[in-house]
């Protein structure tokens, strides 16, 4: 069974969260101590604890909403969300943070009636949950509620809750939230909040009990997980979701999206650790995303259909069409006919397309003299074949964008190239098991210092091409390699958060304690804090809920 059909784990006790061993002192102090907390600031035990882990991508930097396959891990660092419901007639939410600078915040759904055109060219009016989520300031509630959203849409439409009376509504709630993914890392802390959240609003509303039919599964939590982040403002992709969701202990995940999600394992060659190190630039993904995350959502889209053109691959008249779609229709692949093409085809797909792209480049003279490859607006809507007002529809009118270039060709190039380093990764962890299967673990130097070539080819484009990386990730890299690291690169959006270096297991203790003497800004920190910022990680278990 792929993971995406799985159930979401309800375990009844913790050492089963912990794949049943007996939890370190320290995680049992963690999530007693935290139910403790529940009790005393509410007055009530809690009923749930939600857990949900961040994530380490280990390579595939922002090719996931161009619908191809990435390969990250959970690791061990996680939000866990103690909550249960009070006796009140609202629906009220109250959420509190262990940590102190998270002050109580407490809100309740409203409706809101939304009037849409239909067919006939009348306005249908219909009732919508509204949770006030304010897209320009990055809120720690923000992340709650984007999780509570989804639980009201899927299991308690607006209209019809209304009209069937309040005992049919969601249940007051409250929360005690602890995190342990730093905030603006890389690692994935808003995927985990919101994952976390949604399952701690379904588990509380009964949504997870065995005796409810409509249960859902990893994959669809990981659909309304994805949905409940973009209403923080962020168009993500979905890798961080699926991982912090379907990871398995011990090996990373492959996770492709097209033609549908799917979650496979991926062994680890032996001997190898991975080290994640924060830069300690705090990257704000959801308010620069405009200039960042949200522009690049964009400049690949339309690179996606300039390419299309190109290529004589048919499209849709309004059709968004993604880079991973061109790349097969451009091979005759035929979803609905079931013919999907395998990683082989999709290899050689990616290495022929990558050599056509100068499409993509601006035709002006006068950039091509200045040795830029950027296009205007205006431009990027000529190349596109479209009128302007479907442009504007099509492109840019359900997303913020603010530039006064696109980079479609260096976009392109990298998303494609870092696709083709995703399967070529996969295939050399996939050989080294079929080796150490044959021939034991002996000599794993090899695939070890081919995994580190393509962390390392990753990281340059990242940089030069997909410019999401910052001086600080490009220093910190750097000094993994000097320090022995196979490979190294960074993980996640970019612009600031953690590297992820690729280390041997026999080395990683010299290695560690190298870079924080070498990073300048780890110069000064205390232990905690530098625990907090270096630590090595083995791929963790995925989100589940402990019922008490
Ligand atoms: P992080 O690093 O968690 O912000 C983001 C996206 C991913 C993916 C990566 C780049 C979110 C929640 N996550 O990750 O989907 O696109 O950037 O590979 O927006």
């Amino acid at each position: 069974m792929d993971y995406a059909d799985q159930q979401i784990p309800v375990f009844t006790a913790l050492n089963d969260v912990f794949g049943g061993l007996v939890p370190s002192l320290a995680n049992i102090e963690r999530w007693n101590g935290l139910a403790e907390e529940f009790e005393r600031r509410y007055g009530r035990k809690p009923s749930y604890i939600a857990r949900a882990p961040g994530r380490v991508n280990l390579i595939g930097e922002h090719i996931d909403y161009s619908l191809f396959g990435v390969l990250p891990a959970a690791v061990e660092p996680d939000i866990l969300i103690a909550c249960g419901t009070h006796g009140e007639e609202s629906c009220t939410v109250v959420v509190d943070n262990l940590h102190p600078k998270y002050d109580r915040k407490i809100f309740e759904p409203a409706t809101t009636s939304v009037s849409k055109p239909t067919i006939s060219g009348d306005a249908a009016h219909t009732e919508e949950w509204h949770l006030d989520i304010n897209k320009k300031e990055l809120r720690w509630e923000s992340y709650v509620k984007a999780g509570y959203y989804g639980v009201l849409e899927r299991f308690f439409p607006a209209a019809t809750t209304l009209s069937s009376g309040a005992n049919q509504g969601p249940v007051p709630v409250d929360l005690l939230v602890t995190g342990a993914v730093p905030a603006g890392s890389g690692l994935s802390s808003s995927a985990a909040m919101v994952v976390a959240s949604t399952l701690a609003f379904l588990a509380v509303n009964g949504k997870l009990d065995p005796s409810n039919v409509d249960k859902i599964t990893k994959g669809e939590l990981v659909q309304m997980s994805m949905e409940n982040e973009k209403r923080v403002g962020v168009n993500s992709g979905g890798m961080d979701q699926a991982a912090s969701v379907m990871s398995d202990p011990a090996s990373a995940l492959y996770i492709s999206f097209y033609p549908e999600l799917k979650a496979s394992p991926v062994p680890l060659p032996h001997g190898v650790v991975f080290v994640c190190a924060n830069s300690l630039v705090v990257s704000d993904k959801a308010v620069s995303a405009k200039r960042c995350y949200n522009l690049r959502v964009v400049e690949t889209l339309v690179a996606a259909r300039v390419l299309a053109r190109s290529l004589n691959v048919p499209l849709g008249a309004e059709e968004r069409v993604t880079l991973r779609e061109v790349v097969g229709r451009s091979v005759g692949e035929d979803i609905q006919g079931g013919k999907v093409l395998s990683a082989d085809a999709l290899a050689e797909a990616l290495q022929s397309i990558a050599k056509k792209l100068d499409v993509l480049r601006s035709r002006d003279g006068a950039a091509v003299a200045a040795g830029r490859s950027g296009v205007t607006l205006e431009e990027m809507i000529e190349m596109s074949g479209l009128q302007r007002d479907v442009f504007q529809k099509v492109y840019l009118s359900w997303i913020e964008v603010e530039a006064t270039e696109f980079e479609l060709y260096k976009r392109t190039k990298h998303v494609l190239l870092e696709a083709l380093r995703v399967l070529q990764f996969r295939q050399i962890c996939l050989d080294a098991s079929t080796a150490a299967d044959s021939a034991g673990t002996g000599d794993m130097g090899v695939y070890q210092k081919k995994l580190g070539k393509l962390m390392n080819e990753s990281q340059e484009s990242c940089a030069e091409l997909f410019e999401c990386s910052c001086p600080e990730l490009d220093q910190l890299t750097k000094l993994a390699r000097s320090a022995g690291a196979f490979g190294s690169r960074l993980t996640g959006a970019g612009w600031g958060g953690c590297t992820v270096s690729i280390v041997a297991e026999d080395e990683v203790d010299g290695f560690i304690a190298k870079i924080k003497e070498e990073y300048p800004p780890y110069k000064g920190l205390e232990d905690g804090a530098l625990k907090e910022a270096i630590f090595a990680t083995r791929p963790g278990r995925g989100a589940c809920v402990l019922k008490l």
